[in-house]
C-alpha cells in the first residue's frame, strides 16, 4: 500500500514542514510487521529517528519515546499501524488529529511537531512531556493537595481557553489526557476527538469520549459544545482532588442514571471554595455551569495561594509550602544567596495543604 491509498491522504506532507514519506528501518520494517524498527526514518527530510521506550498504548496504536538521531530532540510518537486505518471512521479520525492539531500553537497544548509513513504505520511526531500524565501522578501520590490544583488548573484553563477561541471542543478532557513536562507545565494533548462545538439539536452517531466523564448533554445527544469540557474539567479537579472518579458505578445504565442527576459523592476533606467550584462545574444543566472565566475567577482558584512552580518531587510525593512557598524554593534560595525569599501576598492560605 502506497502513501497515496484513500485513506492516508492527510499524510503526504501537508502542512507540516519536515513531513512526508517514511520508511521504517530495521526488523520492523518489512511488510506488515506490528511493531516499527528500531529507527524510523522520514523519507521526506531524511531525519532518522531512534526508538526508544513503549510510553503506552492509545485507542489506535502505541506510543513510543524517540530521538532525532543528528539533534537528539526527544519526542513522542504515536505509532498507527495501517491496518487500523481501514476499520470504520479511524482514518477519518486520525486524519481530523493531524489536520486540526498540526496548527495549534499554545505553550499549554501539546504540539505536534510532524508526520510520516512508511508501508506499515503512520507516525505523528508529537512533544514529549517527560513526566508522564497527571492521571500516572495521582497514581503515585493518591490525590494532590489544593495549591498544587490551582497550579494545574491555571493551565489547564489557559489552554482551554485556546481551544474553544479556535472553535473547537475538545470532547475527551481527562487526566490522561493532561500531561507534565520536564519543567513541571501541565499541557493538552490527545486532540483525537477535538471537534466544532455541535449545537443542540445535531445528533452524533456514536457516543465518544470515556464514559465516567460524559456530560448529562452528551449522554442524551443534547448537544456536545463547550460546556461539555467544563463538566470534564469539573470530574478532574474532582479527581485529582479526592484520589478517586466522581462517577465510577460499574454497570453503564447506573453510572449514566448517576450522571444525568449530577449525584457524587461528596468530597472528603475539600475546602468550602473546592467544593463549591466542583458543584458549579458538575452542574447538570449546561447552560449554568461556569464559562471559562468564571471558572479562572472563582474564589477557589483566586483566593488562594498557587505556587509559581512545583518542585519534581511533587510526581512522587507531597510537595511542602512553608508560608506561601514550596520548601525548595526556599532552601535553594538559601544555599544560592543566604536569604529567605520574600512572598508576594497572594490572598489567604488554604485550609487543606495535605
Ligand atoms: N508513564 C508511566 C508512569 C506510567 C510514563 O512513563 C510516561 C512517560 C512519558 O514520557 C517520558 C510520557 C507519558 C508517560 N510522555 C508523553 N506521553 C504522551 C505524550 C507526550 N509525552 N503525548 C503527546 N500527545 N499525546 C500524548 C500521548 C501520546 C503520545 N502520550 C502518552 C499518553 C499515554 C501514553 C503516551
Amino acid at each position: 500500500m502506497g502513501t497515496g491509498s484513500p485513506e492516508l491522504k492527510g499524510f503526504q506532507c501537508r502542512g507540516v514542514p519536515g513531513a512526508g514519506r517514511a520508511a521504517g528501518m530495521g526488523p520492523g520494517s518489512a511488510g506488515a510487521e506490528p511493531d516499527p524498527g528500531r529507527y524510523l526514518r522520514d523519507e521526506g527530510s531524511g531525519t532518522f529517528y531512534r526508538r526508544g521506550r513503549l510510553l503506552g498504548e492509545g485507542a489506535f496504536g502505541r506510543c513510543y519515546q524517540v530521538t532525532e538521531v543528528t539533534s537528539g530532540r526527544r519526542y513522542a510518537v504515536k505509532v498507527i499501524p495501517r491496518a487500523r486505518l481501514a476499520a470504520a471512521g479511524i482514518g477519518d479520525r486520525v486524519e481530523r488529529e493531524r489536520e486540526l492539531h498540526c496548527h495549534l500553537r499554545h505553550p499549554h497544548i501539546v504540539r505536534l511537531h510532524g508526520h510520516f509513513a512508511d508501508s506499515g504505520h503512520l507516525y505523528l511526531l508529537l512533544e514529549l512531556c517527560s513526566r508522564g500524565s497527571l492521571a500516572d501522578i495521582v497514581r503515585a501520590r493518591g490525590r494532590l493537595t489544593e495549591p498544587e490544583v490551582r497550579f494545574y488548573l491555571r493551565q489547564l484553563l489557559s489552554g482551554l481557553r485556546y481551544l474553544h477561541g479556535q472553535g473547537l471542543v475538545h470532547r475527551d478532557l481527562k487526566l490522561s489526557n493532561f500531561l507534565v513536562t520536564e519543567r513541571m507545565r501541565v499541557k493538552i494533548g490527545d486532540l483525537g476527538l477535538a471537534q466544532p462545538a455541535a449545537p443542540p439539536g445535531r445528533r452524533w452517531g456514536a457516543l465518544c469520549g470515556t464514559p465516567g466523564y460524559l456530560a448529562p448533554e452528551v449522554l442524551d445527544r443534547r448537544g456536545h459544545a463547550e460546556p461539555a469540557d467544563i463538566w470534564a474539567l469539573g470530574c478532574a479537579v474532582y479527581t485529582l482532588l479526592s484520589g478517586r472518579a466522581p462517577f465510577e458505578a460499574a454497570p453503564r445504565p447506573e453510572l449514566y442514571r448517576l450522571i444525568r442527576g449530577a449525584r457524587y459523592p461528596p468530597p472528603a476533606r475539600l475546602s468550602a471554595r473546592a467544593r463549591a467550584l466542583i458543584a458549579h462545574m458538575l452542574h447538570p444543566e449546561p447552560a449554568a455551569r461556569p464559562s471559562l472565566a468564571a471558572v479562572m475567577g472563582h474564589p477557589f482558584l483566586s483566593q488562594g495561594f498557587t505556587p509559581h512552580t512545583l518542585p519534581p518531587r511533587a510526581c512522587h510525593s507531597v510537595p511542602i509550602f512553608v508560608g506561601q512557598e514550596p520548601l525548595w524554593r526556599i532552601l535553594r534560595c538559601w544555599r544560592g544567596c543566604g536569604c529567605v525569599p520574600v512572598t508576594a501576598g497572594r490572598g489567604r492560605a488554604p485550609r487543606q495543604r495535605t
